[in-house]
């Protein structure tokens, strides 16, 4: 994987700002340690975009809005309702403080996360190419968004470590029927709702939830989404697949 370390020096050198956008659902999981550590070392201005934002609710946005801001200016956005591309436009022109000529702005981030889609979104054209399917973005493309501001769109090769096939499955890296534990995915997917909005999971699927683990709640779902086996028993998997379906079209919300 020595390859992505290059790519990502080479875009942190070349540009004069860097952007690392995240998935707004999963902040923490979605930022990466190592290219923030690489981004401060070359004291380039550095803005964390929140993509995807259509899909949180307003309150776990300014939750975490107050907390990464901390860390660095955080701009939330969804490339999808074309919302907050016009701030991101004003902020990365704000913080890169250059006058005078074109100002090259590197995106890098986890694949599947919309680094293309935001470039888009404040391009304000579909200039970069997108895709549902990660891994779409192919080497480092230059996308002139106007007024100045140029883009570096990169590949999303940020490497998932190798347990982490449960972030592959919330990112929508690998579709249900590739991952090898839809069980476990949907498990994750189950505790995350219920941790931030139990109720949107509870209204989704007209379930009641109270106090059950999450395999139970799966359960649950199953059986009223009447996902049965021949004896009856709730048949897990298909089960698991839906919610994970669910999770990935977006149309479960947090
Ligand atoms: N709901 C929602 N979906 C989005 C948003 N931005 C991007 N997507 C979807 O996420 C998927 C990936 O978008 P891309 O822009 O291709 O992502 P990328 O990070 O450039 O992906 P790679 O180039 O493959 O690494 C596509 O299906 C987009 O439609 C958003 O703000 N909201
Ligand atoms: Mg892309």
């Amino acid at each position: 994987m020595a390859s992505y370390k290059v790519m990502v020096k080479d875009v942190i050198k070349k540009a004069d700002i860097l952007l690392e956008v995240v998935d707004a659902r999963f902040p923490d999981e979605t930022r990466n340690s190592e290219v923030e550590r690489d981004i401060a070392r070359s004291k380039k201005p550095f803005i964390i975009v929140l993509n995807k934002c259509d899909l949180v609710s307003k309150e776990t946005i300014e939750k975490t809005k107050s907390r990464l801001s901390q860390i660095a200016p955080t701009v939330f956005v969804s490339s999808k309702d074309r919302f907050g591309t016009t701030m991101l436009r004003h902020k990365i022109l704000e913080i890169a403080g250059i006058k005078g000529r074109d100002i090259l702005v590197g995106s890098l981030g986890y694949p599947n996360t919309g680094k293309s889609s935001v470039i888009n979104g404040v391009a304000g054209k579909h200039k970069a190419s997108t895709s549902p399917v990660s891994g779409h973005t192919k080497g480092l493309q230059l996308v002139n968004a106007g007024s100045r501001i140029m883009f570096i769109d990169t590949p999303g090769v940020i490497p998932f470590g190798e347990n982490d096939q449960y972030l592959q499955g919330l990112l929508s890296v690998k579709s249900a029927s590739h991952l090898e534990d839809p069980i476990g995915v949907a498990m994750k997917i189950i505790e995350k709702m219920c941790t931030e909005n139990k109720s949107s999971l509870e209204s989704f699927y007209q379930v009641t939830i109270e106090g059950q683990d999450s395999y139970d709640i799966l359960e649950i779902i199953g059986r009223q989404s009447n996902f049965l086996k021949k004896k009856g028993e709730v048949d897990e998997t298909r089960a698991a697949i839906k919610i994970i379906n669910d999770w990935q079209k977006g149309v479960l919300r947090i």
